[in-house]
């Protein structure tokens, strides 16, 4: 194995979401688990395991008020101190009554310059914690034609979008995120990747689009997405987790291990495997321990690198140049097929760590100690 791809897979950072530590669920049910952190501080905590047993997860994103603090710079000193740093800075303009109509989308002015205002306070959150990346989200939409103009709140959403371009500071920059529907179901605002990257485009080279791999509809080749946008210098970063059928929010490479390869070896071909792309985990362990399931998110993330870094371009193209399409198919998936596991274990003894991190953090008795010391006070959770 050529000692650039050990050395490209060293340099691999993953980013995990605060809100995958935390209690989450469905409508039906949020069951919660022992050990939860009950403030970012705890969670942040156990974000520095995933980082201690893995090596390539140092840094942590935010959801705001969900990590809401009064000095946010102490909580960045404190990720310091765990050996981690304060990643992307995620707004949440979705679960106010205010928003029932819709946030920055809102017919309302009122409305709108409320949720405009929580924008520009998440870029006082990346000024405090050092964070050069904003990510936005909008649950807007509508539930039945009619309730709203589409093109009217396309306006309103430009507007706010053009308001927080301008207040991004030196080294900023805001990852846009597009979701086909849910918790609209007829029209939503930024529905899709054509949508994100128009506003973005529209607004300048601070705006790239957030590809979130549970936000397409079935059947979507999104890692055709992934190669247009990384060609246009729009591919600012990923919301890595699986689906079987909608947003199941699944360990990223649970459901299509295959799917992720594909993404990953669009990734390094169009030469977006660099820190300019972010490799975010959007992920809710709903049944599953939580620590360990980022463990393996994060590992799952790892084996689809190592195969997409070890695609041989030579014999691809000469075969894509040729017509010879099952040459080239092959190509892919003799680097898909092969077990990368072992080397990725030894790249993990030569930094230092214990070859097989979930082992090796069943055996640090981390969750027998936060199960037993965090009783009392309320556990983390999306607080819906
Ligand atoms: C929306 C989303 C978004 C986050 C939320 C936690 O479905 O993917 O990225 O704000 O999940
Ligand atoms: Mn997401």
């Amino acid at each position: 194995m050529s000692m650039d791809i050990r050395t490209r897979l060293s340099a691999q950072r993953i980013e995990t979401p605060s809100w995958a530590y935390g209690n989450s669920g469905t409508r039906f049910k949020v069951f919660a688990q022992p050990g939860v952190p009950r403030d970012p501080y705890e969670k942040l905590a156990d974000a520095a395991q995933v980082h201690r047993f893995t090596g390539v997860a140092p840094s942590v994103a935010l959801h705001i008020p969900w990590d809401r603090v009064d000095d946010y710079a102490d909580l960045a000193r404190h990720a310091g101190e765990l050996g981690v740093g304060i990643g992307a800075i995620n707004a949440n303009v979705f679960q106010d009554d205010d928003y029932k109509l819709g946030s920055v989308t809102n017919p309302d002015p009122r409305v709108r310059a409320k949720a405009l205002a929580h924008l520009l306070e998440c870029v006082d959150i990346m000024d405090a914690t050092g964070s050069g990346t904003l990510k936005l989200w909008f649950a807007d939409g509508t539930n039945y034609p009619g309730q709203d103009d589409i093109r009217a709140r396309q306006d309103r959403l430009a507007e706010a979008l053009e308001s927080v371009y301008h207040r991004l500071g030196e080294g900023q920059r805001f990852l846009l995120e597009y979701k086909l529907f849910e918790p609209a179901f007829y029209a939503t605002d930024v529905p899709d990747w054509g949508t994100a990257y128009a506003h973005c485009l529209r607004l300048g080279p601070k705006a790239q689009v957030v590809v979130d791999t549970g936000h397409h509809a079935p059947g979507t080749n999104i890692e055709f997405i992934v190669a247009f946008l990384l060609r246009e210098g729009k591919l600012g970063g990923f919301d890595f987790n699986s689906r079987f059928y909608a947003d199941d929010d699944l360990m990223v490479g649970s459901a299509d291990p295959f799917q992720l390869f594909r993404i990953m070896y669009e990734v390094v071909a169009g030469g977006g495997y660099t820190d300019e792309v972010a490799f975010m985990l959007d992920q809710c362990h709903n049944l599953e321990p939580k620590i360990p399931g980022q463990i393996r998110s994060v590992m799952n993330v790892q084996e689809a690198t190592a195969k997409a870094l070890l695609v041989d371009g030579d014999a691809l193209r000469s075969a894509q140049d040729g017509g010879d399409v099952l040459q080239a198919n092959a190509v892919l998936m003799d680097a898909f097929n092969t077990d990368v596991r072992p080397l990725l274990a030894d790249l993990r003894r030569e930094s230092g760590l214990d070859p097989d991190p979930m082992a090796a953090y069943a055996r640090s008795g981390y969750f027998e100690t936060i199960s037993a010391t965090r009783v009392g006070g309320a556990q983390a959770g999306w607080g819906a």
